[in-house]
């Protein structure tokens, strides 16, 4: 496709492919579902990676969900959490004693690509393309005016107080005709509500910050969670290095309908959502194809990935990376 490092959902070899290999490749440490299905067609998949993964019911372990790539354009997103999937999988399959004890008591999940249509589209007509591709205005034809934000469209104060999200098609911001409207949101919630992950890390781009919930509301109570500082850090002590850990909606701003908010308050996930690199000053959303600069993302957020895992089987006790 031209790319070092990028890879698109469809193309040969693609995300698409690898997902598959990677659980026929693995059987009874990789299972493969299919959460639903895009405007498009394309699948929405998760990977469920941990000992005796086929014949374990799925939830039955303390879970943890790492996602990522719900806008579009965030490739780096894509590829710090299929970096961290193979990372598990090789080093449990290496005979790492830590790796190999963690997944025989913690279900680790994976929605590598969670807007799939979307993430096709950046790569085969608009780079920086955000939202799903519903067809907003029905006209059979995807143009700037189409598309859902996934990451406000979710059941958990949808829509609140008119601030955070836009009834506006054209929008970045656009908010769907209402809460989880959109198959991305409905194969989200489905999974997050079927496996209540005790964490989430929902990466995205760009901007070097750990956010945490509410995102609906600042000053929110969660402030006070002493699970999501020891395992965010302090602005002294983040547990990215360069990082800024804090409540999204005092950090960054106030959305609604928002992925972590409804992982948070309906199922008491902890739930992350850190805001990764733009590789380059003023490369924003264009992460550069550089084996050497995404190499080093992965490898600077691998420690608070991990502490994710580690902490699953007893929460209240974070096994935090920061010291
Ligand atoms: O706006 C978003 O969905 C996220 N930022 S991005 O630039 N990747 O689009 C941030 C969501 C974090 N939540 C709040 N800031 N409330
Ligand atoms: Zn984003």
């Amino acid at each position: 496709n031209g790319f070092t490092v990028w890879r698109s959902f469809d193309e040969p070899g693609g995300i698409r492919d690898q997902l598959y290999t990677l659980a026929r490749t693995n059987h009874n440490l990789v299972k493969l579902s299919v959460l639903g299905k895009t405007g498009q067609g394309r699948e929405i998949i998760a990977l469920k990676v941990t000992q005796g993964a086929n014949g374990l019911r799925d939830g039955s372990r303390p879970a943890v969900l790492y996602s990522s790539t719900q806008h579009a354009r965030e490739w780096i997103s894509t590829e710090v959490n299929r970096r961290l999937l193979n990372h598990v999988v090789d080093r449990f399959k290496a005979g790492d004693k830590e790796m190999k004890d963690l997944l025989k008591d913690t279900e680790l999940w994976f929605v590598i690509v969670a807007n799939p249509d979307g993430y096709q589209y950046s790569f085969d007509v608009e780079r920086l393309w955000r939202k799903n591709l519903r067809d907003n205005d029905g006209n059979g034809q995807i143009t700037v005016g189409d598309g859902v934000d996934p990451n406000r469209n979710f059941d958990e104060h949808f829509n609140y107080d008119n601030e955070g999200s836009s009834s506006a098609f054209a929008s970045e911001t656009y908010r769907g005709p209402s809460a989880a409207s959109e198959p991305e949101t409905k194969a989200m919630q489905g999974l997050l509500d079927r496996i209540k992950p005790k964490f989430q890390s929902n990466w995205h781009s760009a901007g070097e910050w750990i956010l945490y919930p509410q995102g609906w509301q600042t000053g929110s109570p969660e402030a006070d969670n002493p699970i999501y500082v020891a395992l965010a850090g302090t602005d002294a002590k983040p547990a990215i290095a360069g990082f800024d850990p804090g409540i999204s909606s005092d950090e960054l701003y106030v959305t609604n309908g928002e992925t972590t908010d409804y992982a948070d308050s309906r199922n008491g996930t902890v739930a992350f959502t850190p805001e990764l690199s733009e590789g380059c000053d003023g490369c924003g959303f264009v992460f550069p194809d550089d084996e050497a600069l995404v190499e080093q993302e992965f490898q600077r957020t691998l420690p608070f990935s991990l502490s994710l895992a580690k902490s699953a089987v007893d929460p209240a006790n974070p096994k935090s990376s920061v010291g």
